[in-house]
């Protein structure tokens, strides 16, 4: 079929990564009809590539009705954008270009409480058994897959604001701020934090801001990047680190604050958040970054008590990408009794700052084949593990 065909041309292709400053550059001397024909060749790129493992998934994940869902959602905009291969960047095609990535954006806004849908369907038909394989073969797809929904907003909401109807905000190119103040936007996260945790709890840890810029020193910390990016991973740290504070010290009347640190160096800039809240064990820090760990049904919406702090959703890996997007990282690290330091680091370089995609090719596919590795370390014995004297395989 022709939908088919088209998948296999443009899987072909990589994606072609963009840093922050060719996103800046390219906004600064904007062209719309570049911009166009930039992305009537990307975004099909983009989506060959995601839909192409979508296809490999285990046959019953694929099989719910979520996953198909968004499947069916995938090949429609696939088939909307390649309306526009052969057309004219006149005025009208490139305003229908642009009410079009509109109307793609809008149909995925609900792609990641689907895919947990389907994660949840799946559990269920195999009452809630899934194997070892599955789970990295599942936790491998939706980093990629939803880091490649990250690039493909980027994509859209930057092509859509510059040369949308709407004006867009002083000192943003974009959705990119040319002087984001990372202290402004930690107040901004922690006060929307801090409202739920009240709610919640009937009080909230303050918090400390020590901001060090070694490059300029003495001045306020500024940066090039995406402020609802940094929001939303700083949103989703301070609403751990106040349930976990408040849960180990509302009792004692005594509630100790959070410390963040705001550091400028020469290649990152690093925001620290250290909470007291009790800290979890080293064996289960990796687990808060797993989907499937953190797939648990929602509470039901008429249950008033349900206040939705720190839902250990799929918050933590996805705050983690939106870090990783740009060559950044989420590092979290805890002391066991005492407290956890979540780092967020970003690149300080806009040119530095490329963006990380997954890219469909013989490896990938490879991956999905893959079955538990053969342990070769004393520790990894994945079963028999009581048996003395095992035999080797
Ligand atoms: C905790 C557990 C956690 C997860 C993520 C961020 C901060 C914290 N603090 O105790």
């Amino acid at each position: 079929n022709k939908i088919g065909k088209m998948l296999d041309f443009y899987s072909q292709f990589n994606p072609s990564p963009l840093s922050i400053k060719q996103f800046l550059d390219f906004g600064l001397n904007a062209c719309e009809r570049k911009s166009f024909v930039f992305l009537r060749k990307e975004l099909p790129v983009r989506l060959a590539n995601i839909m192409k493992e979508i296809a490999l998934l285990p046959d019953n994940l694929l099989r719910t009705p979520s996953v198909g869902l968004v499947s069916n959602w995938y090949a429609k905009s696939f088939e909307e954008v390649l309306d526009f291969e052969k057309s004219e960047p006149s005025t009208d095609n490139l305003e229908k270009f642009c009410s079009t990535l509109i109307q793609i954006r809008d149909r995925h806004t609900d792609v990641v409480q689907t895919m947990a849908d389907g994660i949840l369907e799946l559990k269920e038909s195999q009452n809630n058994l899934v194997e070892p394989g599955m789970e990295t073969s599942i936790q491998y797809f939706l980093d990629r897959f939803y880091m490649s929904r990250i690039s493909i907003r980027m994509l859209i909401n930057q092509h859509t604001i510059l040369f949308g109807q709407v004006p867009q905000q002083s000192a943003h190119i974009g959705c990119i701020e040319v002087d984001c103040n990372p202290r402004s936007v930690v107040l901004d996260a922690y006060e929307n934090a801090r409202w739920l945790c009240d709610q919640y709890y009937l009080g909230a840890p303050e918090m400390e801001i020590i901001e060090h810029n070694e490059l300029e020193k003495g001045d306020p910390i500024r940066i090039v990047y995406v402020p609802s990016h940094l929001y939303h991973m700083l949103f989703e740290l301070f609403k751990n680190s106040m349930r976990a504070v408040m849960e180990t010290h509302q009792d004692s009347g005594d509630i100790p604050p959070l410390q963040v640190t705001i550091v400028k160096g020469k290649e990152d800039i690093s925001v620290k958040i250290s909470d007291r809240g009790g800290g979890i064990a080293r064996s289960q820090v990796d687990q808060l970054f797993k989907y499937m760990y953190s797939t648990a049904p929602q509470p039901s919406k008429s249950d008033m008590h349900t206040v939705p702090l720190a839902g250990y959703g799929y918050g933590l890996p996805i705050s983690r990408l939106y870090a990783r997007y740009f060559q950044g990282n989420i590092i979290l690290l805890s002391c066991e009794g005492y407290g956890t330091d979540t780092v967020i680091y970003l690149k300080r370089l806009s040119d530095e700052a490329n963006e990380l995609l997954p890219i469909f090719n013989k490896t990938s596919s490879r991956f999905y084949k893959a079955t538990v590795p053969t342990g070769d370390w004393s520790n990894q014995r994945s079963e028999m593990n009581s048996t003395f004297n095992q035999w080797k395989r």
